[in-house]
């Protein structure tokens, strides 16, 4: 079944350069894009969308670098695109993401780690959502 998840790229890799490329992997990877939006989130949407690490030790680090400067923000389409998504990005940490994955390629470490991706379907919808209304979705 088709499903859609969200993917953000993250401050620290738009301002390395790494739009297009990160771009081109997903698509080489049969993703369809259904939404796109640059902007720079507010400290209350990056607390509001990471509230689930509320109280972890690199929360509010976290929160500072997502409000940090502009992010591109997509909704992806494809078969299985939630777990398929998960495994193009690889592990949290770029040390420990497989060869040729977005974050092997493109992080600089873990609290910088290029991307985003819903870890769910129930979490894609809400995060679409989040940032995009049914309208914004093609
Ligand atoms: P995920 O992005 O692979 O789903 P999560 O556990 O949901 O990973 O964590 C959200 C984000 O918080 C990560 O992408 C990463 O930027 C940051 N993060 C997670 N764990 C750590 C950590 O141990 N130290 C610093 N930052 C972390
Ligand atoms: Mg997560």
């Amino acid at each position: 079944m088709k499903e859609k998840t969200l993917c953000i790229i993250k401050p620290l890799a738009v301002q390395n350069g790494h739009i297009a490329s990160i771009t081109k992997d997903i698509d080489n990877s049969g993703f369809r894009m259904c939404a796109l939006h640059m902007l720079q989130m507010t400290t209350n949407d990056a607390m509001h969308f990471y509230k689930v690490h509320a109280g972890k030790e690199f929360y509010d680090s976290l929160v500072a670098f997502m409000a940090s400067g502009p992010v591109v923000v997509m909704v992806l389409e494809k078969e299985n695109a939630v777990a398929d998504f998960r495994k193009l990005i690889g592990n949290t940490d770029p040390q420990n993401a497989d060869k040729g994955t977005i974050r092997a390629k493109y992080a600089n470490d873990i609290s910088h780690n290029a991307v985003h991706g819903s870890d769910s379907i129930e979490n894609a919808t809400k995060e679409i959502h989040f940032f995009f209304s049914d309208r914004e979705l093609f």
